[in-house]
C-alpha cells in the first residue's frame, strides 16, 4: 500500500546472516580470520523493489564493538519497527529517524541506508553513485593485504598479484609480534618487492605512544608509504605529537568516524590521510560527508573496508567514487579474500583497478541458491 503522495514505502526488511571462508589465513592484530560472516540486508518496498545492503565485523567482536549479532538484533528488534511503512525514496529522511532513537550500531545503520539507496537506484534507473551527486572516477585503485604472517610466503603472493596486474600496493597488518619481528617482516617485503611495490602497514591501535615514538623511524627507513592507526583511537593528542615527529603520513582508521570526528583531528592536525568506511559512517552517505569535512581541512582521502563481501564492498565503491579526492586510493578487496558468495556476479579487480558498476542500483544481485547455501539458519528456513 502506497501512503497519500503515492510514495513507495518501506513493508519489510530481513537481515541474514552468512558465514563464508576466507581464501587463508587473514591475521590482524587482535585476530586471525579464517571465515569472514556477512549481515545482508533484504530491504522490501510496496512498489515491489527490494534494496539489498550488507554489514560485516572483523573476528566478531574483537575489532569494534558490534557482531554479526547484534547488528542482526539491532535491525530486526529495534530499526525495522521504526522505519516499516516509512517512504522508502529518502534515505537521509529515515537514517534521521533512526538516529533519533538508534544509538551507534553503524553497521546495522550502513546496512539499511545501502538497501535504501540500492532500491531508489533501481527506482530511477541510476547507480547509487548518481544518488551521491555523481562518480568522479569510475573505477578504483585497490591495494591487497598481506596477512599470512610469514615473510616468504607473503612476497611469493605479492609476486604473483603484481604479475596479473591485480595489486601493486601492499598493506602489512603488523603490531601482533615484538615491533622488532615486525620491522624485519616489512623491510623483508620492501626489499623483496624493490621499486615494483609500494608498501603501507597498518597497526590496528597496537603500539603505545613511546613504542610508535622508538619504531615508526624504522618504518620509515624500510620505506613505507604511510602508517596507519600505530596507536589507541583515543589518544587523539598523541597522533598529533607523532605526526609531527615524521615525514611518512600517518592515517587514521579507528580514531575517525563521524563528520565532527574528522573535524577535531583536521583542528589537532592529528592525521594526513583518513581512512574512509561505510561501516563506520552508517552508510555511503556518511562517507561523502566526512570527505567533504577532509576535503576541507585539506587532509587526503583513502577508501577502507571492513572486509566486506561484494555487496558492501561495491557500496564502498559508489561512496569513494562520487568523493572529490581519494587520491590514497582504496583497499576494497574484501570480495578477493572469501572462497565463495552470495552474489551472481563478484566483485573482481582487472589492471589494477575495480570498475564502479553503472546499472541501476548498486549494480549488484543477490544469488538466491548461494544465500539459501551460506546462510546460518539454513537449516530452519529456506525463506528469507
Ligand atoms: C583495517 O583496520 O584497516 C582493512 C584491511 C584489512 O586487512 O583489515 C581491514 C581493517
Ligand atoms: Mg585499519
Amino acid at each position: 500500500m502506497s501512503n497519500e503522495s503515492h510514495q513507495p514505502c518501506i513493508s519489510a526488511i530481513a537481515a541474514i546472516i552468512v558465514d563464508l571462508p576466507t581464501i587463508r589465513e587473514h591475521r590482524l592484530a587482535m585476530t586471525t580470520m579464517s571465515r569472514q560472516t556477512l549481515v545482508i540486508v533484504r530491504l522490501r518496498c510496496d512498489d515491489g523493489i527490494e534494496g539489498i545492503g550488507e554489514a560485516t565485523t572483523i573476528g566478531g567482536l574483537s575489532y569494534g564493538e558490534q557482531s554479526p549479532e547484534s547488528i542482526k538484533l539491532a535491525l530486526d528488534h529495534y530499526i525495522a519497527p521504526l522505519v516499516i511503512g516509512m517512504s522508502a525514496s529518502s534515505a537521509n529522511a529515515v537514517l534521521a529517524k533512526v538516529d533519533q532513537s538508534v544509538q551507534g550500531n553503524s553497521l546495522a545503520k550502513s546496512a539499511l541506508e545501502t538497501a535504501l539507496l540500492d532500491a531508489q537506484g533501481k527506482r530511477l534507473g541510476v547507480p547509487v553513485h548518481a544518488l551521491l551527486g555523481g562518480a568522479v572516477r569510475h573505477s578504483l585503485p585497490v591495494l591487497w593485504t598481506l596477512a599470512s604472517g610469514d615473510s616468504a610466503r607473503d612476497i611469493e603472493e605479492a609476486r604473483h598479484l603484481l604479475e596479473v596486474r591485480r595489486h601493486k600496493v601492499f598493506k602489512l597488518k603488523i603490531g601482533k609480534r615484538s615491533p622488532e619481528a615486525d620491522i624485519r617482516h616489512v623491510a623483508a617485503i620492501k626489499a623483496g618487492l624493490g621499486d615494483h611495490a609500494d608498501i603501507t602497514v597498518d597497526l590496528n591501535q597496537a603500539w603505545s605512544e613511546a613504542t610508535a615514538a622508538r619504531y615508526i623511524p624504522e618504518l620509515q627507513a624500510a620505506g613505507v608509504m604511510l602508517v596507519e592507526q600505530p596507536i589507541a583511537k583515543d589518544n587523539r593528542r598523541g597522533l598529533a605529537r607523532l605526526a609531527r615527529m615524521f615525514t611518512v603520513p600517518i592515517m587514521a582508521d579507528e580514531a575517525i568516524s563521524s563528520p565532527a570526528d574528522m573535524f577535531d583531528y583536521a583542528c589537532d592536525g592529528a592525521a594526513a590521510i583518513v581512512a574512509l568506511k561505510i561501516a563506520k559512517s552508517g552508510g555511503p552517505l556518511g562517507v561523502v560527508r566526512t570527505a567533504a569535512v577532509a576535503n576541507a581541512a585539506g587532509v587526503g582521502c583513502y577508501g577502507g573496508t571492513l572486509l566486506e563481501g561484494t555487496i558492501g564492498s561495491i557500496a564502498s565503491a559508489h561512496a569513494f567514487a562520487a568523493c572529490r579526492t581519494m587520491e590514497w586510493g582504496t583497499e576494497l578487496f574484501g570480495p578477493l579474500l572469501l572462497k565463495d558468495d552470495i552474489v551472481i556476479e563478484r566483485a573482481s579487480v582487472v589492471d589494477f583497478e575495480l570498475a564502479v558498476p553503472s546499472a541501476p542500483g548498486l549494480g549488484v544481485a543477490i544469488d538466491e541458491d548461494k544465500l539459501a547455501h551460506y546462510r546460518r539458519d539454513r537449516s530452519r528456513t529456506a525463506v528469507a
